[in-house]
């Protein structure tokens, strides 16, 4: 019904995400003792430490990221200090980022929290834009963090839109409303105008993105220069520059710890089964195959052991690779060891990066089981349309009743993991 409701959405849609006081929500996912507290992510007060970040309950006494962390102290003294876990938060990021791929290939990582997707209905996107950011929201709310999002039609527009409803906000400017959405907001809500910029403006008069969008020409040449033209098109909503997905893809995988050890080789199987059906789904999304299959096992013991095969065809059907993963178990599992993460992966593209259309038709010779082939895409049309869970091959199913599919056993799951490199992030 609701999807019903929603606008037509006419040309490019972009959208920004940026989690909420990413690294401080993070510390308080880990910490479930600390939420609703003020938490501080930085450097030691006695030290000359600066504030990285802090829990939106500390802003509330005014600390603020880059803050000599001694000030803070004295504006918050009952805060809860952290050094921080970097790898932790790549951790997470890295999940965030995988949440936004899946949507789109068409991603442009900007900092540890902050990323462009472009979800321009077409080619590799056929929802709503609005379901969609809809859609990621709840996703990242599942992995215990919040973000917000700003969706429009060009980066500039999604970028001020993620900004106005922080924390936990979602901001729609339909395209034809640019202009009445940026006219009435503060210059400094525009990147790359400072307070210094913005004193200089107040100066003349101007401070809202529609009056610095009308500002004199030579006003506008005498403060920004060369830029100036840029800068009163960005301020009117005009803004064509294009997503650039500069990280080059390398692998596809996924990977699951279970709240539970696995010890039955018949469980073992079922988990690499189910990861490689996951992964199979996410290439052929993106369009890529590959010829080098890996399977990665821990143990109770936190050990890890890694086994691979190279094959001379590319893969891109679960089919064809699961029984490659499955080979590998011998390798490195004996009986009676206790598995407590099962992952699986794909490498060795035939190409890789930005998805073109040269390089995609490179994967149209790819000689697959054509029988398998139409089954697989059957069942990632059904599952496109109703959700992960609506196709289930049979072993699939007796696996999941036992061990996933509740966002409590997720959340252990990533927790678990902080140990090891995020590696399912491609
Ligand atoms: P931001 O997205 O700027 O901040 P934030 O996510 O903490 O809060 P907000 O809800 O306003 O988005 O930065 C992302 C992370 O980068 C932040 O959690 C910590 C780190 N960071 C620093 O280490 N130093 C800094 O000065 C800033 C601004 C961020
Ligand atoms: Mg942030």
């Amino acid at each position: 019904m609701e999807e019903q409701l929603l606008q037509n959405w006419q040309g490019p849609a972009i959208l920004l995400l940026d989690l909420d006081a990413f690294f401080a929500s993070v510390e308080q996912l880990d910490h479930p003792e600390w939420r609703g507290k003020p938490v501080i992510v930085g450097g030691d007060p006695g030290r000359r430490g600066v504030v990285a970040t802090c829990s939106y309950e500390a802003r509330r006494f005014g600390v603020r990221s880059a803050m000599p962390s001694s000030t803070a102290a004295k504006l918050c003294p009952e805060a809860i200090w952290t050094h921080g876990n970097y790898h932790r938060y790549m951790e997470l990021s890295s999940q965030v980022m995988q949440i936004m791929w899946d949507v789109s290939p068409r991603l442009q990582q900007v900092s540890i929290d902050e990323a462009f997707l472009d979800v321009t209905p077409g080619r590799f996107v056929r929802d709503h834009p609005v379901q969609l950011a809809r859609q990621i929201f709840d996703q990242v709310a599942e992995l215990g963090i919040t973000c917000s999002i700003g969706l429009g039609s060009s980066k500039t527009i999604a970028k001020i839109a993620s900004d106005q409803d922080k924390p936990r906000g979602l901001t729609v400017v339909y395209p034809g409303s640019e202009q009445a959405f940026l006219a009435p907001l503060p210059v400094r809500a525009l990147s790359g105008i400072g307070p210094q910029s913005a004193s200089r403006l107040d100066k003349f008069g101007i401070r809202t993105l529609g009056q610095l969008a009308s500002a004199e020409p030579e006003l506008l040449k005498e403060l920004f220069g060369k830029n100036a033209e840029e800068v009163r098109q960005r301020c009117l909503g005009i803004d064509d520059s294009p997503i650039i997905t500069h990280e080059e893809v390398k692998s596809v995988s996924n990977e699951m710890t279970f709240s539970a050890d696995l010890k039955d080789e018949d469980e073992i199987c079922a988990a690499i089964e189910m990861m490689a059906s996951k992964v199979g789904r996410r290439l052929r999304h993106r369009g890529l195959a590959g010829s080098t299959v890996t399977i990665k096992l821990r143990y109770h013991d936190l050990s890890i052991r890694t086994a691979q095969r190279t094959v001379s065809s590319l893969l891109s059907n679960e089919r064809l690779f699961a029984p490659i993963a499955l080979s590998l178990l011998p390798q490195i599992w004996r009986p009676g060891d206790l598995v407590r993460l099962v992952g699986v992966g794909i490498s060795g593209f035939a190409s890789s990066g930005d998805l073109s259309d040269s390089q995609l038709s490179m994967f149209e010779p790819v000689i697959e089981d054509q029988k398998s082939d139409s089954l697989v895409q059957a069942t990632d049309l059904v599952r496109d349309r109703f959700g992960e869970s609506a196709v289930t091959y049979g072993r699939d199913l007796r696996f999941r009743r036992r061990d996933t599919g509740t966002i409590a056993q997720k959340q252990e799951a990533y927790k678990d993991s902080a140990a090891e490199p995020e590696d399912a992030g491609d």
